[in-house]
């Protein structure tokens, strides 16, 4: 191809985009009759608004109350012992405010004042330690984003299309910016000899609360990226994700993100612990659990259109926007399949940047004029990895498991715009 040609095919090509997306943004392309929202001076323009010393400390608008956790009734038993899920549906971009950021605890939510905070480090060390707040303030800090998502979220998809709406099916998720000091500077402290050999070394955590939540942590993972964090958003943490620290556990499924932290013991094996041998192990399709499961697969998943984010506007432009993730590093690609899987697009990803171990956020500017679509998402990571179907998965794992459920989401688009939860094989 000439020069020449190159240059009008493309100026060609980018008149017709617009072309296209003036005319399908219809509604704002042909508002023609009066609107009085334009033509009429409304009543906030007309009086002042709230003074600055209304909200010493803001919530979101009340027209946003819809934008908050919730939980299944028949999952929650029992609120103390129990989860609730982050809203995705109706939020953008990648970090999650800690209002709506899931919860799940297993003896409830406690109250630990800074000035009663400790935080011991014993077992095989030289210098067994205890700190305070101050104390941990007192060491170079790192602010990093991680998504930290429970083994269980869409756990409750293994044996079929069961929640209707990505706040359940995936809304154990939640990405923050932590602000903490690397477990590996207070290992140090308490004169952990990092240069020595460590291979057969663990280090136990616990958290000040009634469960303990006691897990066990190899120490190459304890030394590579894990954070005792006490901020994140730049906030302090609320009571419900740990308050006033917690561990960071990059990538490793949630449970090891121990809140409260109060105990970590540098030992010579695992412990063993009841949340890693009768809990977060994966029982395969023979039957047998398979222990140690740390690391969170590649996932993504749309968020809207979704059952609870349905297309309420008319033919033309859609932007379908979803999130996606891996605890093995960054998210290199991500496709989008509107006939369940058989073809695929490339999604434009939000950022290009991306952060490690972190949700990403992905966009497919596309025109949806009344189809019939199998939405789906598939992510790619830094490994090469390709996020499976859930029947590549049930090959494996069968449909007895409950954890580590990272299988493709299949959304029934339908043509009055709301969506559904279905399963292709
Ligand atoms: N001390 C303590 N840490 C804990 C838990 C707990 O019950 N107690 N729950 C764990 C589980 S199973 C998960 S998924 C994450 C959830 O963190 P979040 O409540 O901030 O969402 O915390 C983990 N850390
Ligand atoms: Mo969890």
């Amino acid at each position: 191809m000439s020069d020449e040609l190159k240059h009008t095919s493309r100026r060609a090509f980018l008149k017709g985009g617009a072309a296209v997306m003036a005319g399908s943004v219809a509604g704002a392309a042909t508002a023609q009759s009066a609107d009085p929202l334009i033509t009429e001076v409304q009543d906030w323009a007309s009086f002042t608004g709230d003074g600055v010393d209304a909200t010493p400390y803001g919530l979101p608008i009340e027209h946003e109350a819809d934008v908050i956790r919730r939980n299944v009734p028949w999952l929650t038993a029992d609120p103390i012992s129990s989860i609730n899920f982050t809203p995705i549906h109706a939020l953008d971009g990648t970090i999650t405010p800690q209002g709506c950021a899931f919860e799940r605890h297993h003896s409830g939510a406690i109250e630990l004042r800074k000035d009663d905070y400790r935080l011991m480090i014993n077992g095989l060390v030289d210098r067994p330690l205890v700190f305070s707040y101050e104390d941990l303030e007192r060491f170079p800090r790192e602010n990093r984003v991680h998504f930290c998502e429970c083994a269980a979220n869409t756990g409750m998809e293994w044996a079929g299309a069961q929640l209707n709406g990505v706040q359940f099916t995936h809304g154990m998720i939640h990405n923050m910016e932590y602000s903490g000091v690397p477990l590996r500077a207070l290992l140090e402290e308490a004169g952990l000899d990092t240069a020595g050999d460590l291979a057969d070394k663990w280090v136990y955590v616990e958290g000040a609360d009634a469960s303990s939540n006691g897990r066990s942590i190899p120490m190459e993972k304890a030394l590579d990226d894990c954070l005792v964090a006490f901020k994140a958003n730049g906030e302090a943490l609320r009571k419900e994700h740990g308050y006033p620290v917690r561990l960071v556990v990059p990538g490793w499924e949630g449970n090891l993100w121990v809140k409260w932290l109060r105990r970590i013991e540098v030992m010579d094996g695992p412990v063993e612990s009841r949340e890693e041998t009768s809990k977060y192990t994966d029982v395969l399709a023979d039957g047998v659990a398979r222990k140690w499961t740390w690391v969170m697969d590649a996932k993504s998943v749309i968020t809207s259109p979704s059952p609870q984010s349905p297309i309420k506007h008319g033919n033309g432009a859609l932007v379908i926007s979803g999130l996606a993730w891996s605890g093995h590093g960054r998210i290199t690609r991500v496709d989008v399949s509107k006939d369940g899987g058989m073809t695929w697009e490339t999604a434009r990803l939000g950022s290009t940047q991306g952060d490690s171990k972190a949700l990403t956020r992905f966009y497919l500017d596309t025109e949806w004029n009344g189809e019939d679509w199998l939405l789906q998402a598939r992510a790619m990571d830094e490994t090469g990895y390709v996020q499976p179907t859930k029947d590549q998965l049930r090959e494996v794992r069968g449909e007895n498991s409950i954890y580590h459920n990272n299988c493709i989401q299949t959304w029934h688009l339908k043509s009055n715009g709301e969506a559904e939860n279905v399963e292709v094989s």
